[in-house]
């Protein structure tokens, strides 16, 4: 009995957790919803410096958030974003200038899902 009552304990802590962890949009973030296979908006204007994206994945599998300068250095890439669920992915000091946002999972980018970032 004692161990079933345990059992009941961990599955609401699981059940909390799941249902909880998503934030909701930070005030001044921009929000980028990421779906099979686009993200949307696909242009972002930000404004340099501390850069914070709302990521939303509404779509049916896994996406994250890559930010590429015109080099084709790879300057931050978000967490794995789980279908369903959001973060708050934020760049501490991101310069001005033109970029490319991507998603780095397997065949998304060549998919059509990437776009352009203004750091202003
Ligand atoms: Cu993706």
């Amino acid at each position: 009995m004692r161990a079933f009552a345990l059992g009941l304990a961990a599955a609401a802590l699981l059940a909390g957790c799941g249902g909880g962890s998503s934030p909701s949009q930070p005030a001044g973030s921009t929000k980028v919803t990421m779906t099979e296979f686009k993200f949307d908006p696909a242009t972002l204007t930000v404004t340099h410096g501390k850069v914070v994206l709302f990521l939303v994945n509404a779509g049916t599998t896994q996406h994250d958030l890559a930010i590429r300068d015109t080099s084709g250095n790879r300057v931050a890439v978000s967490e794995l974003v789980s279908a369903g669920d959001s973060i708050v992915f934020t760049v501490d000091n991101l310069p001005a200038g033109q970029y490319k946002i991507f998603c780095t999972q397997q065949g998304h980018e060549a998919s059509g899902m990437k776009g352009d970032l203004t750091a202003t």
